[in-house]
Formats: structure tokens, sequence, C-alpha cells
């Protein structure tokens, strides 16, 4: 039984300055940077969209594929993350969840090096944090948000706490950084 630690989108976009901030999203990085030497499995996501997709009439244009917005913020350790997932990558749908990544298939992958839990973090708690651990959840993989290592866009603004709270009726487990305890 291993635990693998999932970093969502902590892309230049969705931090301050970027094209679709998400309010304080830059404050996850301090923290992941802390959690990332307990795991030592370390994998992230990223918003990675063609330039023209029906994703763009919802939201304004983020995270293109190759351009600035789309690299990480240049303060998380990302010399840590030992394989990135490609997700949002269809001019069709939104393509939120990490378990849609199309460059490489993230269940199949878990699967393979023996990861039974997931300790998902990043960026948005609403958006594709919510979708990448319900869709963990729903595929058998014990399942962990940290929440100060996650922050919501809050288009409406208890969208986050309402978020973290479908999570935990669904089975998520909702702990703090501090009780993520050294492991493998
Ligand atoms: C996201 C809105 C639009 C996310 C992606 O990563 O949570 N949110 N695209
Ligand atoms: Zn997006």
């Amino acid at each position: 039984m291993s635990r693998a630690l999932f970093i969502v989108d902590v892309q230049n976009d969705f931090c301050p300055g970027g094209a679709l901030p998400v309010p304080d999203g830059d404050a996850v990085v301090p923290v992941i940077n802390v959690l990332i030497p307990r795991f030592s499995f370390v994998f992230a996501s990223k918003d990675w969209h063609p330039e023209h997709t029906k994703h763009f009439e919802k939201w304004p244009p983020h995270c293109i594929q190759g351009t600035r917005g789309a690299r990480f913020h240049p303060q998380l350790n990302r010399g840590a993350i030992q394989q990135v997932f490609l997700k949002g990558t269809s001019t069709e749908d939104d393509g939120y969840s990490a378990f849609e990544a199309t460059n490489r298939d993230l269940e199949t992958f878990l699967r393979q090096k023996g990861i039974t839990q997931l300790y998902v973090v990043g960026l948005a708690t609403d958006y594709c944090v919510k979708q990448t651990a319900l869709d963990a959840v729903r595929r058998g993989f014990e399942t962990f948000v940290v929440v100060e290592a996650v922050r919501a866009v809050n288009v409406q603004p208890e969208d986050g706490q309402k978020a973290l709270e479908m999570m935990q009726q669904a089975g998520v487990n909702i702990v703090h950084a501090d009780d993520v305890a050294n492991g493998s």
C-alpha cells in the first residue's frame, strides 16, 4: 500500500496576475512545498487547453498549451514532480478531472504503482480539485484533500466551502497539513 501527493493545476494563470486568478491561489505553493518531501510519489496535473475550446464560453481564456500562463508557478518545487497529467485538452468539454487526462491514463498509472491513497492539493477547490477527488473516491482510492493546500475560485462566495462539504459527503477525507505524517 502506498500513497501519492497529487498537485492539481498550480499554474500561473490560476495565480494572482494570471488570466483566471483564484483569490490567494499562490498561497498553496509554500504549503505544497512542505508536503512534497513527506511523499515518495508526487504527481501533478496541468489544465492544458487548445486555443479554441467550448470551455472558453464559460471562462476567460487560460492555460493555453505551451504558454507562460500554463506553466507551473515558479516557486513550486516542480523538480519533485515525477509525472504530469494534461487535461482539458479537448475542444468540446471542460475536462476538470485529472482522471480525464489525455497524455496518460491516471487510474492505470496509479494502479501500476500500487498506489491506494491519494492526497489531492492545488487549484481550484470548486472545480478541478473537486472533480479529481470525487473521481478518485469513485474509483476506489482512499482520498484526502488538504485544506490549507487548496483555494477556490468562488464564483459564488460559498462555492469553496460547499465543494469541501460535497467531497466529504462523497467519502473524501478533509485533513490538515500538520496531520499529514511522513510516510511512503
Ligand atoms: C479550473 C476553471 C476552469 C481548475 C480549470 O483548474 O479548477 N477551473 N478551468
Ligand atoms: Zn480550464
